[in-house]
C-alpha cells in the first residue's frame, strides 16, 4: 500500500466495492446527462446536439463503502474528420477498461444504423452490458422490445436523466456489481479535471448551446492563463479557435453580442462551482482546418492515447 492508499482509505470498510463504469452509447442520448444525475453535480458538459463530448472524462461517485468511476466518452460515430477518429477511439478504449458497460439508448426514437453499429462492437466486450433506457419521459408509453433486443445484456433498466428517474436504481445495481477494491480518490472528489478544462468546457458548452450547424464542432477552446487572485477571484484568459474567418464572425456576433453572451453564460456558471467571483476574457482566433491536423489538435488537448500509456 502506498501513501496514497493510506489516505484515502484510512476509513474504508472491509468488502469495500470499486471499479469502472464505461458509459458508452450514440452521440446525443444522454450520456453525460446521465453522469451528472448520478453524482447530483454537473462534471460534463451537455447540449442538445450531437457530439458534445469529445475527451473521456472520468466522474467520480463515493459512498462510505464503494466507489465508481464513470467514464463519460464521446458518442461512438462515424468519423468525418481526423477529431471524429479520435472521439471514437477514446471511446473504445473505454471499453477496454470497464468493469461493466452501461451502454446509453434513447428509447424516444427507434434504434438506428448507429445503434446496430454499436451492438456489434459490444459483442467481443467481457464485461457485463446494462443498458440504461433513456429518455422515458418523452416516451413513457413507449414498447422497448427492439431496443432491447440490439444486444445481449445482463440488465435493463428505464430512466429519464434529465427528470433523475430510475437513477438511484441503476446506480445500485452497478454498485452490487463492482469487484471487491481500494477507494482510488478522496471522497470529495467528483472529477479528475483541472480548472482549466472545467473552464474551457463550459465554455465550449455555451457555444455548443448557441450556434449551429458545422460552427459548434468546429470550436476548440484553450485556457491561455487560469489564476486566483489574492482577493479570491478566479481570472480566465481563453481563445476560441475555430476553422475559417466566416465561423470567427458567428462567434462574434453583431457589435460582439454573442460572444459577450457566451462569457457571460460561462462565468455564470463557473461562479457557482467555485463560489466566487469569475472574470473571463475572451478572444477568437483561425486555425485553419485544425480538425484535420493530428499536430493542431495535440497542441488543443486532442491526442490518442497510446496503449503503451496506461499499461
Ligand atoms: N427528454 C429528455 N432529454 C434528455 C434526457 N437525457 C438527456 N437529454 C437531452 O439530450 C441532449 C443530449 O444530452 P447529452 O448528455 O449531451 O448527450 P451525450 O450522449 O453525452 O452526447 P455526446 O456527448 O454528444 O455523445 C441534451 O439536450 C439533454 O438535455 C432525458 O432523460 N430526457
Ligand atoms: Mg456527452
Amino acid at each position: 500500500m502506498n501513501d496514497l492508499d493510506t489516505v484515502f482509505n484510512d476509513d474504508v470498510p472491509e468488502h469495500h466495492r470499486s471499479g469502472v463504469v464505461a458509459v458508452v452509447g450514440r452521440p446525443n442520448v444522454g450520456k453525460s446527462t446521465l453522469i451528472n444525475a448520478i453524482l447530483g453535480q454537473k462534471v460534463a458538459i451537455v447540449s442538445p446536439k450531437p457530439q458534445t463530448t469529445r475527451k473521456q472524462q472520468l466522474g467520480i461517485y463515493t459512498q462510505p463503502d464503494a466507489q465508481l468511476l464513470f467514464m463519460d466518452t464521446p458518442g461512438i460515430h462515424k468519423p468525418q474528420h481526423k477529431l471524429g477518429e479520435y472521439m471514437v477511439e477514446v471511446a473504445r478504449q473505454a471499453l477496454r477498461d470497464a468493469d461493466v458497460v452501461l451502454w446509453v439508448l434513447d428509447v424516444s426514437a427507434p434504434p438506428n444504423a448507429a445503434d446496430r453499429a454499436i451492438a456489434e462492437q459490444l459483442q467481443i466486450t467481457r464485461s457485463p452490458v446494462i443498458l440504461a433506457l433513456n429518455k422515458i419521459d418523452a416516451a413513457p408509453e413507449g414498447d422497448r422490445s427492439e431496443h432491447l433486443a440490439l444486444v445481449n445484456h445482463t440488465a435493463a433498466f428505464e430512466v429519464s436523466a434529465l427528470k433523475g428517474l430510475g437513477v438511484r436504481e441503476i446506480l445500485e445495481d452497478l454498485i452490487a456489481r463492482m469487484p471487491e477494491g481500494p477507494r482510488y480518490y478522496p471522497i470529495d472528489q467528483v472529477s479528475e479535471a483541472n480548472m482549466r478544462f472545467i473552464a474551457a468546457e463550459m465554455i465550449r458548452e455555451k457555444i455548443m448551446l448557441h450556434t449551429d450547424q458545422e460552427v459548434p464542432h468546429a470550436v476548440a477552446v484553450e485556457v491561455q492563463e487560469y489564476k486566483e487572485r489574492a482577493e479570491g477571484a478566479h481570472y480566465i484568459n481563453a481563445v476560441i479557435y475555430v476553422e475559417r474567418d466566416s465561423q470567427k464572425g458567428i462567434i462574434i456576433g453583431k457589435s460582439g453580442a454573442m460572444i459577450k453572451q457566451i462569457g457571460s453564460e460561462a462565468r455564470q456558471d463557473l461562479q457557482k462551482l467555485v463560489e466566487a467571483p469569475v472574470y473571463i476574457d475572451l478572444h477568437v482566433k483561425v486555425l485553419k482546418n485544425w480538425r484535420s491536423d493530428e499536430a493542431l489538435m495535440q497542441r488543443l488537448g486532442y491526442r490518442v492515447p497510446k496503449d503503451s500509456d496506461d499499461r
